[in-house]
Parts: structure tokens; sequence; C-alpha cells
């Protein structure tokens, strides 16, 4: 609908990657291993906050140049653009935060934003971040979503606004000293928060402010894609791990996909799609109107699975031969 979203139309093709503390865990607490979406592995083996914190600070320990490793597995596969997960519902951001001790900064002694930003720009890739408003960690956050929060942990007894700064804050310092930002990822508002109660409004206009052209989706305001409430909330709806019937009529979308199911690395996890099934996903979503953000979830080094890297280029070489890229 504008010139603001025509790189985006263009792209088809995106990498996903979910990276954070919870990679350390494996999708393995306790000697238990967790299935299913993996990254959530503090709330699905319902650990507190501190023995989270202090159990995967020292597993965490990115290796030198892992950044430019995921540049160069997204341009090889024909992606024109990466969005990563700056913080996930963990809390633990990846830039060097004045908010929190809970950062890269403060863990590696290393701005890991900073690095991977770098590298997506060093290979022209367009820079996607996604930017979970959930945190099981602040003791200030809101932390019941209709999901069970992690150690029994309720809404009663925290202060919201002093969370809402807080969050905010975080994302101002992301979104104001890293150069250009394409794609802002909220993730996720459901019936019991959000829009307002994330102070919605201050925190878009903040990131526009900074990035006036910045594409977003409607996440701060809704998990449901395709209602007229999300449709006036954001520039693209994000099914996901589906493909819908017949596209979005007049909206720009964009379906999420794993390669195993899981978007976190899970150490068990060995369900990968077959590269048909992937391609055949590609031209599905293309066909509609939409685009494709295939994940790929690096290990506590930032090493993306070998088989992920093999399948993230399968798709590239199809689109290759066929004149697509
Ligand atoms: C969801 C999150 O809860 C998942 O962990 C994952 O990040 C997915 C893409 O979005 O809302």
């Amino acid at each position: 609908r504008d010139a603001r979203m025509e790189w985006f139309r263009d792209a088809h093709f995106g990498m996903f990657v979910h990276w954070g503390l919870y990679s350390a865990a494996e999708g393995v607490w306790d000697g238990k291993n967790y299935d299913g979406c993996v990254e959530w592995i503090q709330n699905m083996a319902n650990v507190p906050a501190d023995v989270y914190e202090a159990r995967l600070k020292p597993l965490f320990k990115p290796k030198k140049g892992f950044a430019r490793e995921w540049a160069k597995t997204a341009k090889d596969a024909g992606c024109r653009y990466v969005i990563f997960t700056s913080r996930h519902h963990e809390g633990f951001a990846l830039h060097d935060s004045k908010t929190t001790t809970f950062d890269g900064m403060d863990f590696t002694g290393r701005d890991l934003f900073k690095e991977i930003v770098t590298a997506l720009h060093e290979q022209g890739l367009r820079v996607g971040v996604y930017f979970s408003m959930i945190d099981w960690h602040h003791p200030d956050a809101y932390v019941e979503h209709g999901m069970p929060a992690p150690a029994g942990v309720k809404n009663a007894g925290r202060d919201n606004a002093k969370y809402v700064k807080y969050m905010h804050d975080q994302a101002e310092e992301m979104f104001s000293n890293y150069g250009p930002i394409d794609i802002v990822w909220w993730d996720y508002s459901s019936t019991e928060i959000q829009g307002e109660k994330w102070g919605a409004r201050d925190l878009v206009a903040m990131v526009k402010k900074h990035h006036p052209n910045i594409i977003m989706n409607n996440r701060l305001y809704a998990f449901e894609h395709n209602t007229e409430y999300t449709r006036a909330h954001g520039d693209l709806v994000t099914p996901e791990q589906f493909i819908p019937e017949t596209g979005f009529k007049g909206m720009d979308w964009e379906s999420c996909m794993t390669l195993n199911g899981t978007w976190g690395y899970s150490r068990n996890n060995h369900n990968w799609h077959t590269s048909q099934e992937l391609v055949r996903n590609m031209v599905d979503i293309v066909s509609k109107g939409g685009n494709y953000l295939l994940n790929v979830g690096p290990m506590f080094d930032g090493t993306i699975p070998e088989k992920s890297v093999e399948l993230m280029h399968s798709v590239g070489n199809w689109m290759r031969i066929n004149g697509a890229s």
C-alpha cells in the first residue's frame, strides 16, 4: 500500500533467529527433556527467575564471529532480512543496557546486539528486532498471560507502570543506538494484557521517531491476526506455524515457521522438515502474497546447527535455480 512496504513485499524470504539464555538450556532441565517450544523452558520447568539466571549464566558463551556466521547463512540462503530475538520472554536483553545487569554486556562483556546488527548490515541484509513485552525476570512485570507463569508467580502486588517504564527504556536503547532497523516484531499481547497496558502508543511513537519507515507487526495489540482491530494496529499480521488458506486480502503478512517444531535450540529434537516441504511452503506462501520467515535456533555459543544451515541453503539453492533470488 505504500512505498515503505515495498522492500518487504519484494523480499519473500527472511531468517528468524531465536537465541538467548534458553539456548544454553538446550531443551533439558534437571535431566528432564522438554518438547515443543523450548525457549519456554523457564515456564515449562517452573523455574524461579533467580535460579534460571544463575544456572544459565555460565553456560551462555557466544563464540567470536558468531554473528557473521548468521549473516552469511542468511545471505547464502537468499534471505533479504533477518529478525532476531533481542529479548525473549525470559527478559534477557542482548544489548548493553543501563537499565539492568540481566543483559549481554554484563553476562559476556560484549554488546551482542551490536555484533548482530553490524554483521547483518555488512551483508546488506535488512534488520528486524523481535522484542518481547512479556518478561519473566523483572519483579514488576505482569506475568499472567493466559499461560501459567514460571514458578507460580502472580500479577498481584506487581507495579506494572514501573515495569512498563523499564521495558520502554530498554526498547529506546535498542532503537536509538544501533543505526538503521527495518522491522520491529513485538511479542505478544493476549486478552489479559494488550495495547495501552504495554504503553503501546508511546512505545510506537518512540520507535517511529528513531525509524520513521520501520515496519511493525501487530502483536503489541493482539495475538489474533486478521481482525479489524489488529489490522488497524500494525503493518503486518504474523500467522505462526501455518499458511493461511487464501492469504490475507489487503494486508501484508508473514508466516513464521520452524525447521523442527521448536524456535529455541533443543539438543534432543531431530524432527527436521525436509527441503521438499520447505520449498513447497515457500511457493505456497509467496503465491499468496506473503513472506516466509524461517527460523533457526543457534546453540549456547551462537553456532547454528549444521542441519539448519543445510536446510536454509536448500531453499536458497532452489531459489537460485529458479531465478527467484
Ligand atoms: C510466540 C512466542 O511465545 C514463541 O516463543 C515464539 O517466539 C513465537 C515466534 O512467538 O508468541
